[in-house]
């Protein structure tokens, strides 16, 4: 969680907290008792009020807790005029004897190297192995993964039992390895011209289990502050598919934080679908990538 949201939720524990109850028996305390006696204390009438702290607006707002989904079902997980965002988690999609042997067939053999990307200009190196099968080129944070039909057999039998299952016709996946805790993906959206209007995307997850962590984009008067958006986590087990359909690109950034206690690897599959990129697409993925935010 942000430090500002961890702060905003504090605060707002603090605004809910109702007024102490006075005690029932009227048994006024010593000094007070010897005040009485005095005939020194002004009882104060009920219209009359001590000094009561009023917390500014700002610090009342809700922050909405963040929702758990890790039961296997389909979920709507927002309604925007951009349309409906879905998600659909499947466990156990992979027997684990099958997840177990696609995890060791590719976590040996296919060709992982890990990618430099660029952010305002400066190059950096992806906190995480990859690689890129698809009969066109996939361009991401300012870098490109070339085209590469030569799919091996394993990843070829998923993309069919995709489409056999749900009718998906899936052109290309990206493999990420996480080789430990430490690696990561930042918050980002698969947005990019390229995948088209509302992209769906079929996740598979194999290796350690990770946390698949999702926040509504803000609206536009928040200035990009996320503090009291919608947040969820799903956590992605061995064998697992996570489909993202609908808006959920246009309404939501996903990630996978890094953990600080030992994490297994594990790997990831996304697979998607890539179009040509015709001119005027290719202008608005810019203007999009500017924001983009994928480490
Ligand atoms: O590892 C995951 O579950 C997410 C991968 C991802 O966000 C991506 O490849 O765009």
């Amino acid at each position: 969680m942000s430090d500002k949201r961890q702060r905003a939720r504090v605060q707002g524990s603090w605004a809910q907290q109702k007024p102490r109850a006075k005690p029932q028996t009227a048994v006024p305390a010593q000094s007070e008792q010897r005040a009485l006696w005095a005939g020194g204390l002004q009882r104060k009438s009920p219209e009359e009020k001590g000094f009561e702290f009023q917390r500014p607006a700002q610090l009342l707002r809700e922050i909405p807790p963040e929702r758990l989904i890790d039961s296997s079902g389909d979920y709507e997980i927002s309604s925007e005029p951009s349309g409906v965002s879905r998600l659909c988690l499947i466990h156990n999609f992979l027997s684990t004897e099958e997840a177990d042997w696609m995890f060791s067939k590719l976590l040996h053999e296919l060709p992982w190297s890990q990618k430099t990307n660029y952010r305002l200009g400066e190059a950096y190196e992806e906190p995480r192995l990859t690689c890129w099968f698809g009969d066109l080129p996939y361009t991401y944070s300012h870098s490109t993964m070339n085209a590469n039909t030569q799919w091996p057999s394993e990843l070829l039998s998923l993309r069919s039992l995709l489409h056999q299952r749900f009718s998906l016709d899936l052109n290309s996946v990206l493999c990420n390895l996480y080789r430990s805790g430490h690696d990561s993906i930042g918050w980002h959206s698969d947005d990019e011209a390229s995948l088209g209007e509302h992209p769906t995307i079929a996740s598979i997850s194999l290796g350690d289990t990770r946390v698949f962590s999702l926040r509504k984009k803000p609206a536009p008067e928040e200035h990009g502050d996320f503090t009291y958006c919608p947040h969820i986590k799903v956590p992605l087990s061995h064998g697992t598919l996570l489909i993202m359909e609908g808006a959920t690109q246009d309404d939501w950034q996903h990630q996978v934080a890094k953990e600080y206690h030992d994490r297994g690897p594990r790997i990831n599959l996304t697979f998607r679908t890539i179009h040509q990129e015709p001119e005027g697409l290719r202008a608005a993925a810019k203007t999009r990538n500017l924001t983009h935010n994928l480490s």
